[in-house]
């Protein structure tokens, strides 16, 4: 799906306002100064497009922006991530993959939205899948949700199962820009809200938990997600670090202990990339602010798990 496969559009997203902590909006600084960028370019050989500095996106505050249906931050998440899905669509249109570094997971209301509506317009009315990496499924609605953090709620506003009139929040978003909740599948699921959990059983949405990938082993698990999502299907993946245990990816705004190991969420970047359907790829919700000692230690695991995902091999 990418005409040139070795052009990476870059997208780097200095945003904390999905949710509540400082220093979310530190990650892509963080991740280019441990030399990502750099080793995606002479080690992997991408020639980057996009981004070469950081954008302080937590600089585009709306004058007023109370809560809206229980949402903080409606109108600034609203018009970042409004921003944000011209970014990508401006690359993906292009045919190239797109990365992106958040910020934390809202974001992707934004990306998915980018990606989406791209690959609508160049492979006739073709639909993007979504592989969700994560602790966490970010599927409440404004109305589920008991934090009113939208970076809980991505999925949710990416598969149209929230919905909004209001332009400024989240009304922006057209049908074009919008995912199957047939297409989705999730990754490392192990502290889903209830009111996930049903909205996850009445849709029918493919996921497997910490306890599948204990049952199964992460060989099969991935094998059955990507059998899910079928050959021949652009993939955009979405991934949270906070996916990783805390033992390996300490600084994230909430960590679950029970989590994937690092090998393992490398494996998972390094089978999706082996499809060749990788279209785009958000890596979010690092925070180098949170257990400091730790934060190198992050970061590195982010490096590791964008590599793999681009192409990186062991041997
Ligand atoms: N489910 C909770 C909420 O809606 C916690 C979400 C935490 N989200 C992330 N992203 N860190 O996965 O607020
Ligand atoms: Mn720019
Ligand atoms: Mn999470
Ligand atoms: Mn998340």
């Amino acid at each position: 799906f990418l005409s040139s496969p070795s052009d990476l559009g870059v997208v780097l997203v200095g945003f904390s306002g999905g949710q509540c902590k400082d220093g979310v909006d530190a990650a892509p600084t963080a991740l280019v100064q441990a030399g990502l960028l750099d080793q995606l370019s002479d080690e992997l050989g991408y020639k980057l497009h996009g981004d070469s500095e950081v954008h302080n996106y937590n600089e585009m505050k709306p004058a007023h922006d109370e809560p809206y249906r229980g949402m903080k931050n409606p109108r600034a998440v609203s018009a970042v991530t409004e921003t944000l899905a011209a970014q990508v669509y401006n690359q993906a249109r292009q045919g190239r993959m797109v990365l992106t570094l958040g910020g934390d997971h809202s974001i992707a209301i934004g990306t998915i939205a980018g990606t989406a509506k791209a690959v609508r317009e160049r492979y006739n009315g073709r639909e993007i899948a979504v592989i969700w990496v994560d602790a966490h499924a970010d599927i409440n609605t404004p109305e589920t949700s008991e934090s009113g953090n939208v970076h809980g709620m991505p999925v949710a506003f990416a598969t149209g199962l929230a919905t909004s009139k209001e332009r400024d929040i989240f009304g922006w978003l057209t049908e074009d820009q919008r995912i199957s909740t047939r297409k989705l599948v999730y990754i490392g699921l192990r502290d889903v809200d209830k009111g996930e959990k049903k909205i996850l059983r009445d849709h029918g949405i493919r996921a497997f938990s910490m306890h599948d990938i204990d049952r199964h082993g992460i060989g099969r698990v991935v094998e059955l997600a990507l059998a899910h999502i079928g050959a021949d299907t652009p993939i955009h993946l979405s991934f949270d670090v906070d996916a990783l245990d805390p033992m390996w990816a300490p600084s994230t705004g909430t960590p679950v202990r029970g989590g994937l190991t690092l090998r393992e969420g490398d494996y998972i970047a390094e089978c999706v990339h082996e499809t060749g359907q990788l279209v785009a790829m958000d890596l979010v919700e690092v925070n180098p602010n949170l257990e400091v000692a730790g934060a190198s230690e992050t970061v590195r695991a982010g490096v590791s798990l964008v590599r793999c995902a681009l192409g990186d091999t062991l041997l």
